[in-house]
Parts: structure tokens; sequence; C-alpha cells
């Protein structure tokens, strides 16, 4: 088997060789039909080119279910080798050049080399988050019924001391946000008080707000349920608001997709959030029953849609307070992560790029009018709009693959890495 090397420009560019002359054609013709609707498709591009997400660094293993874990071949042994499948990505899709780390996933003794490592991958550090929803061997007190909202204090203050870790690290690695989720909640009706651990998790994130440095934010992620099955402490969008007002102006809410009832109406919530100027950014990926972290737009492509619409319109009324954080969150069970990751940065500026072609002047009037089927017609025809050819043209002005998951298996970066990293085999279930 031949091997190449994803991240090589050179390599890049021949594999776009074959793709360039259908592209051509392609973004003349989808230029031309923008064209009609008043859109210059090169401002469009140059907006997809600018969008950037950042690659969770416990996306690029195998995840796994409460039943089980299927290892893949060659995965990332420790935080520098994931660094190098996120390179992979970046250069590949030219869209993700930064890494958000999980704290004690992706400890080393060496956060300085750590950055090094990164830079001359050419990556950088996004938001750091950190982890009291498990124990770690040799950890004093247990997170098993809590973590920063827990009845003993001196598990709270665990707690809080590793979230200022993770500020410490963050800071050695050039990050300036904090995600906080926790896992905390009750699993039976009865057995905590709702109201109590709400105020223990304002009073335990206060310490953690007083630790953040001037441009640092801090995000509130905010999860239905799970691991808590009856009631967990920061549960919705209301409680992550009221947290982020209470603790203060760096305080944000993040919005993982995946971390809502089935039905919910997320652009909703974006709008809200946007509104109370809080929001702080999102964990992209997609759902449809329970599981929070399907691949983004592989389910709901319309719903991603409409969430991406909320983000231009904040972005065209120059919101204040709006620069919300891109992040993926997925886990990978039955596919190659680098293909996944890939294909979702993808599918985030596809959705961004078809809320950016919505003819707004029209759909405003459609609105103030009442011409409800007209306003409907208007927004999703930016929806139906196939705006692939913008997306690798985006691409291929910044160095990236016109096919990214087609260069990817053609230089067989998978099947060295199978060969470099002989991987141990892990049995049991576990969410990464
Ligand atoms: C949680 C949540 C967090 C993520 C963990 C692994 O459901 O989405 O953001 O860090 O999973
Ligand atoms: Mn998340
Ligand atoms: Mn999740």
């Amino acid at each position: 088997m031949n091997f190449a090397d994803p991240r090589d420009a050179n390599y890049i560019a021949s594999a776009n060789k074959s793709h360039a002359s259908a592209l051509a054609a392609d973004y003349t013709a989808l230029g031309v039909q923008l064209q009609r609707r008043g859109i210059s498709i090169d401002e469009i591009t140059r907006k997809v080119a600018e969008f950037r997400v950042a690659i969770p660094s416990w996306g690029v293993g195998t995840g796994g279910t409460r039943f089980g874990r299927f290892p893949g071949q060659g995965e990332p042994r420790n935080v520098f080798e994931k660094l190098e499948d996120c390179a992979v990505i970046h250069k590949l899709t030219a869209a993700t050049p930064t890494v958000s780390l999980h704290i004690p996933w992706d400890r080393t003794d060496d956060f300085t080399a750590l950055r090094e490592h990164a830079a001359a991958l050419g990556l950088g550090f996004d938001a750091m988050n950190s982890n009291t929803f498990q124990d770690q061997p040799g950890q004093p007190l247990s997170y098993k019924f809590g973590s920063l909202t827990h009845t003993d204090p001196a598990v709270r203050a665990q707690a809080v001391q590793h979230n200022i870790d993770c500020i410490t690290f963050g800071k050695t690695l050039g990050s300036h946000a904090l995600t906080v989720w926790i896992g905390d909640g009750a699993n039976f009706p009865g057995q905590s008080h709702l109201g109590r651990a709400f105020e223990r998790y304002l009073e335990s994130m206060a310490s953690i707000y007083k630790a953040l440095p001037a441009d640092w934010r801090m995000f509130i992620e905010h999860k239905m349920y799970e691991p808590a099955f009856y009631a967990t402490v920061i549960q919705d969008w209301g409680s992550s608001l009221m947290a982020a007002q209470t603790l203060g102006p760096k305080a944000f809410c993040l919005v993982d997709l995946g971390h809502h009832a089935p039905n919910v109406n997320i652009e909703m919530i974006v709008a809200r959030l946007v509104h109370a100027q809080r929001l702080g950014g999102f964990h992209f990926n997609d759902s449809k029953y329970g599981d929070d972290d399907l691949d983004a737009g592989s389910i709901e492509p319309f719903r991603l849609f409409l969430v991406f619409n909320e983000l231009v319109e904040a972005e065209l009324a120059k919101a204040p307070n709006f620069s919300p954080a891109h992040m993926l969150d997925q886990s990978h069970n039955v596919t190659d992560p680098i293909e996944s990751l890939m294909t979702s940065a993808i599918e985030l500026q596809r959705a961004y790029a078809q809320a950016l072609i919505v003819e707004r002047t029209r759909l405003h009037e459609y609105r103030i009018g009442n011409d409800v089927l007209m306003a409907a017609q208007t927004l999703k025809r930016g929806f139906t709009t196939d705006v692939a050819p913008i997306l690798a043209q985006a691409r291929v002005s910044r160095g990236g693959a016109i096919d990214p998951v087609a260069a990817y298996r053609d230089s067989a970066y998978r099947q060295r890495c199978a060969q470099a990293r002989p991987g141990k085999q892990s049995l049991g279930g576990g969410i990464v």
C-alpha cells in the first residue's frame, strides 16, 4: 500500500486536480443561479471560508455506548497523537484550526511542549473542558453523588480546584475559555433538594469564576439528562441563563444540540440567548432519540439550518456580545472519527452557506405582510439550494481538499496509523 501524508499541501493539490474542472463548472452554474437572486457567490464563499469550528480532542478516538466500545484501527493513544489527527482534519477541510481539550483525558506533564507540538501542526486551542463526572485514579474524593453541587463541601472544593487547574493549563496553551458541564443531579425523587443543589452550584461556580483571567469566558453547558436520570442540576437553558446572569459578564451559555428533549425548538433557544447577550457557543452534533453525540447534520439538517439562520440574523444585526464559539462534540462508534469530523465540519459550513443565501429583504417583507406561505418558502429556498460548490471552493481558497474524505482515504493515513499505533483492545462501555 502506498502511503501519502494528507497534511502535505502538494498531496492535496494533486488530489484536487481530478475534481477541478467539474468544480469550476458547478461553481459557475451556481453563481449564475444566485446572481438571479441578487447574491454574489464570491461574497458567500469568502464568508464560508472564514468559518471555523473546533475539534473535540475526545472525538478523534472511537467512542462507545453503555453496552460496549469497538475500538477502531490506529486510534490515537495520547493527546499528542490526537493532535496529529486533528491536523489531518484541518489541512483537508481548512475549517478546524483549533482543538478543544478535555482534562484529565488530555492531561500531560508538559503543556508547553503540547502547545509547541500544536503550533508545529498549525493548530491552536479552543475552550478547555473540565471533567468532574468521572473519578480518576488516585483521586481522594468521589464524584459518585455529585461534584460542584455535592452535599460535602470537601468534594465541592476538590471539583472547584479541578476547574481552576483547567484554567491554569489552558493559560499555558493559549486557550481563552472554560466549558463546565457537570453530570450532577438525582436519579430518584427525594434524592436531593432541587433548590439547594442549584445554590451550591452557584457558590462553587462563583469560586471558579473568580479564577478566570480577564480575557477568558466561561461557558455553562446544560444537558437535560444523563447520567442523572430524574433531575439534572443544570438541565436546561433556563438554569444555564440564570447561572450566567448570576455569575457575571464573563459567563455565557453553551448550547449542545444533543442536550434537549426530542422536538425542542433549539433555534428558539438560540434566539433568546442572543437577546440576553449570553450565547457563548455551541457543541454541534445531532440526535434522534436519547443519544446526544451523532454526527452534525446527519439526522436533522433542517434544524441545523434553522440554528444557523438565527446566527446569521444575529451576525447581520450586529447583536451585542455576539461571538459564539463553535465546537463539535461527537462520539463516533461505527465510522472513522476523522471522516466523521471532517464531514460534520462541512455540514456546519453547509448550514451556514444556506443561511447566508436566504433572501432576507424578501423574507422580511413577507413577514411584515403576513404572507406566511411565501415567508416559509423564502426561508426554505436557502435550505434547498445545493451549496456544495461554494463549500468546495471555500476549501480550495484555503488550501483544503475539494473532496476531503476521498483525499483522506487515498492517502491511507489510517492504515499507516494502524501500523504506527498498535492499539490496546479495550472492552466494556464508556462514552469515550
Ligand atoms: C457530555 C457533554 C460534554 C462532553 C461530555 C463528554 O454529554 O456533552 O460537553 O464533554 O459529554
Ligand atoms: Mn457537549
Ligand atoms: Mn453530550
